[in-house]
Order: C-alpha cells, then sequence, then structure tokens
C-alpha cells in the first residue's frame, strides 16, 4: 500500500537525522499512565526470569519476548508511537517482534553489533532504513546506568569497526566474558545516547550500537519493537526473512488484544526462500 503523506505531516528534521544519521529521538511518547504500567508489567516478568538464563546473556541482561503480557499489544499499536513513524514518512509500518531487555545492576557493557542480517540482498545498501527499532527506556538513562552508544552513519557507510565483528549475539559475546574484544572497545567515532523515560528512540537495525555498562545498583530496562517502515516494498526473500521472526499474539491475550496487534503483523504468503542469516560485507 502506498500513501503520499501532504509535505507538512513529514517532520523533515527527524527524517533527516534517521536516514543520515541512524536514529532520531521523540521526547515524551509515553504518557504516564501507560509507562507505570509497563514498568509493573516488565517488573513482573523480569522477576520470573531464572538465574543461569540471567547468565547467558550477561551483556544485554535479561532478553524475553513482548508476547508475555498483552501490554503489549497497546505498545505496539500506541498511536502516539505511529504518529511519529508517520512523520519519519512510513504511514504503513508492520511489526514482527518486540523484546523486553533489562541491565541488572553492576552488569558489563553490551557488545558493539547491527541487528540485520540480510547483507547478500543490494536493497540493504539503501537509504531507506528496511527495519526499524523504536526503543522505549523505562528509566532515564545516562553512561553510568548503561546509556545506548551508537556510531552516527554506520548503517549506510562501511566503518573500521564493521571489520572486527564477529557474529552479533553470539554466545560468547552474550556472556561477556573476554572484555577486551573489539565488540566491548571504546570508539573514536562513537556518541552517548541518553533519554528520558518516556522518549521513543527510533533507529535503522543496521546501525552499529552497543551499551554502556550499568554501574549503578538500579535494573536500566528496555522494551524493543520491531517495525518494518515498507514491508511491501521489500523483495521477497528479505520479506521471507521478516516473516519468519514474527511473533504471533499468545492465544490466552483478550480478544481485543490479539486484533488490534495482529492487524499489524505483515501478510505473507509468497514461498520465496528466507534469506539465511548473513553478516555485514563491504560493497
Ligand atoms: O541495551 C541496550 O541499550 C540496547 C540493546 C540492544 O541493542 C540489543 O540487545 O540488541
Amino acid at each position: 500500500m502506498t500513501t503520499t503523506l501532504a509535505p507538512d505531516a513529514i517532520d523533515s528534521e527527524k527524517r533527516e537525522q534517521l536516514l543520515r544519521g541512524g536514529f532520531c529521538r521523540f521526547e515524551r511518547v509515553l504518557s504516564p499512565d501507560i509507562l507505570g504500567r509497563l514498568r509493573a508489567a516488565t517488573e513482573r516478568m523480569l522477576d520470573d526470569v531464572p538465574p543461569e538464563q540471567a547468565e547467558r546473556t550477561r551483556a544485554q541482561g535479561s532478553l524475553l519476548p513482548t508476547t508475555g503480557d498483552p501490554i503489549f499489544a497497546e505498545l505496539v499499536t500506541y498511536r502516539p508511537a505511529l504518529d511519529a513513524l508517520a512523520a519519519l514518512g512510513f504511514p504503513h509500518p508492520t511489526f514482527t517482534d518486540g523484546y523486553v531487555i533489562s541491565k541488572p545492576g553492576h552488569s558489563p557493557r553490551l557488545f558493539w553489533h547491527y541487528d540485520w542480517f540480510a547483507w547478500e540482498d543490494p536493497y540493504s545498501y539503501g537509504p531507506v532504513p528496511p527495519q526499524v527499532f523504536a526503543m522505549y527506556y523505562l528509566s532515564d538513562t545516562t553512561p553510568e546506568n548503561g546509556c545506548l552508544r551508537v556510531i552516527p552513519g554506520s548503517h549506510t557507510r562501511h566503518n573500521p569497526l564493521h571489520d572486527l565483528l564477529a557474529e552479533p549475539h553470539s554466545e560468547r559475546l552474550s556472556r561477556a566474558r573476554d572484555l577486551s574484544l573489539p565488540e566491548f572497545s571504546t570508539r573514536p567515532d562513537e556518541a552517548d545516547v541518553p533519554v528520558r523515560a518516556s522518549d521513543l528512540l527510533v533507529g535503522d537495525a543496521r546501525l552499529l550500537h552497543a551499551a554502556h555498562a550499568n554501574e549503578t545498583d538500579e535494573r536500566r530496562t528496555l522494551i524493543t519493537l520491531w517495525y518494518q517502515p515498507r514491508f511491501d516494498a521489500m523483495p521477497e526473500r528479505i520479506q521471507a526473512q521478516m516473516a519468519a521472526k514474527i511473533q504471533h499474539a499468545p492465544e490466552w491475550w483478550p480478544a481485543e488484544a490479539r486484533e488490534r496487534y495482529s492487524a499489524l503483523l505483515p501478510r505473507y504468503d509468497s514461498d520465496a526462500a528466507p534469506y539465511a542469516r548473513t553478516l555485514y560485507r563491504r560493497r
């Protein structure tokens, strides 16, 4: 589906930030009401994580799918966030999957990585983000409690760090035992991205990003939702790769939550072979 937005409906400054730098921030998107309920729901989910599971993902912290609570149907379809995506020029996004990522107090850095894996297709090197993250941190973030770090422009431009990275999210990196690896290094061109708890951070899945260690006593919880700005415009093999990761609404969610959530999932009924997960290669 294509829609032409009136030029004044686009926030050209934010769109430029996303297309050039790879990320942009919308301030005060979450209402105090939904923020409070998200905090309560994620605390409940995180309290159930067994310690051995948290140990396997020390660098990220706990990593739970957002199918764990029906409040995420509300968040995935949250009107102010969809309006923000529309203001970026993406009026008809689709949604595939989401995660609650919580760095416990006194946990190490998150490794440098990108979250895009269809690098063998030329589409992955174009200007339009094939997929964006919508990140909501549930507390204000700073370098002390593990705020995001990014390498601006690395979503579309080769960066020397690309040549040093192994498989993102491998167990070796997730366990964060060897902090001398390049994935845990400080880079000369990195930038901190501190945010307020109600902000929405939108970023290109191809952007190189990491997070500071959490040196405080408090958990630092983040919800990451993955949207595809123009699912229908992507090559079929990429669509197939995206479709394979869709998190469907659980049967136990209330019907209304299932319905509103499912309306945003991409429709995909071709039989193209999904791309295997491939790593970045320089073009
Ligand atoms: O923890 C963060 O701030 C970012 C998390 C992230 O990018 C990831 O786990 O893929």
